[in-house]
């Protein structure tokens, strides 16, 4: 189940409607104007880019419809009250599907898709598409926040806090074909212990009771300090992969990594993971072999000094060549 031969697929996501900041739309075209596709090809893998993914057809028509909640006298209005308080659901809804598509289909080609977002509720369509190619794919997840946040829990209203939900499928069902909801039932489904996390310390409180409620495994900030990062990703693999035989998405928010090492990002949080130990998790997921998937997300490289832009980009650009096996010696 394997990519092979050994070709990476860019899959370019320009998309910010998981959330509000302009300009995380534009990290895909730093990253690859960085020399990314190069970079990887000095690897020794073949790289195919079909250039960045083009969402304009769908972008301006559904970001602009009001959901009507009343519409239905039928539906219920707790329900009605949440999803209205989603931004831009139907938007986020057909971007992700689309880049469900994109993902499957190089999956299926025996490609590698690395995803360079845009903000992280693209990750709804890219491990949809990884599950859809291996459905006993298994999830790492690094980052400072859980993005498990359901359409009763979140405060934000922002998806890009929220694609494990709809991967967990925790939300309520559709009430209706034509709810808003019912948009996102093409999500595939994670098993919840199908899923790991590593790097969190901006945890809602809501999204703490989803994570104990569901058992979901989570290695914070504070058990990296405690039992360093060689030990936590050991730790993280026997759960989500205790016989080693499953396919591995990782999904890698840059937000994880500590401000002052990628501070071009909309989320910040201090007291991330430090350069090395970003880098290990890569390297380490990458001498599994067993990574079919990467995503890189919300690199925004219109916010802060271009210095810091810099910086951001040049580390999201080797945190994908640690995964793919650039190696310090
Ligand atoms: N938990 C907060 C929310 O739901 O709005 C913050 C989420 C930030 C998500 C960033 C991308 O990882
Ligand atoms: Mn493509
Ligand atoms: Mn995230
Ligand atoms: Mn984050």
């Amino acid at each position: 189940f394997l990519p092979s031969p050994k070709t990476v697929a860019i899959v370019g996501c320009p998309f910010s409607g998981g959330q509000s900041k302009l300009g995380v739309d534009k990290a895909p075209i730093h990253l690859v104007q960085a020399g990314l596709i190069n970079e990887v090809e000095e690897l020794g893998w073949r790289v195919v880019f079909d250039g960045h993914h083009q969402f304009e057809d769908i972008s301006t028509p559904p970001d602009g419809i009001q959901v009507n909640v009343t519409s239905d006298p039928a539906v219920n209005t707790a329900l009605d009250a949440s999803i209205a308080r989603l931004r831009s659901p139907l938007l986020v809804a057909q971007v992700c599907e689309s880049v469900a598509s994109a993902v499957q289909a190089h999956a299926e080609m025996g490609h590698l898709p690395v995803t360079l977002g845009g903000d992280h509720s693209l990750a709804m369509g890219t491990i949809s598409g990884t599950l859809r190619a291996y459905d006993q794919a298994c999830v790492i997840w690094i980052d400072a926040h859980a993005d498990i946040n359901t359409i009763h829990s979140t405060d934000s209203g922002n998806i890009h806090g929220m694609p494990l939900s709809f991967l967990l499928k925790l939300n309520p069902p559709a009430p209706s074909p034509d709810s808003v909801l019912a948009k996102f039932d093409w999500v595939s489904h994670l098993p919840a212990e199908r899923l790991v996390y590593i790097g969190l310390r901006d945890v809602d409180r809501g999204e703490k009771e989803i994570l104990k409620k569901h058992s979901i495994k989570a290695f914070s900030m504070h058990e990296v300090d405690r039992y360093g990062i060689g030990k936590v990703v050991e730790m993280a693999l026997d759960h989500v992969n205790p016989q080693r035989d499953r396919p591995i998405h990782l999904s890698f928010d840059v937000d994880a990594l500590d401000p002052s090492v990628a501070p071009s990002t909309g989320t910040p949080v201090r007291g991330g993971l430090t350069f090395r130990e970003g880098h290990y998790i890569c390297e380490a997921i990458h001498q599994t072999g067993l990574l079919v998937a990467f995503d890189l997300m919300e690199v925004n490289p219109t916010l802060a000094d271009a210095e810091s832009v810099r910086q951001t980009v040049t580390v999201g650009c080797s945190l994908v060549r640690s995964a793919l096996g650039e190696t310090l010696l």
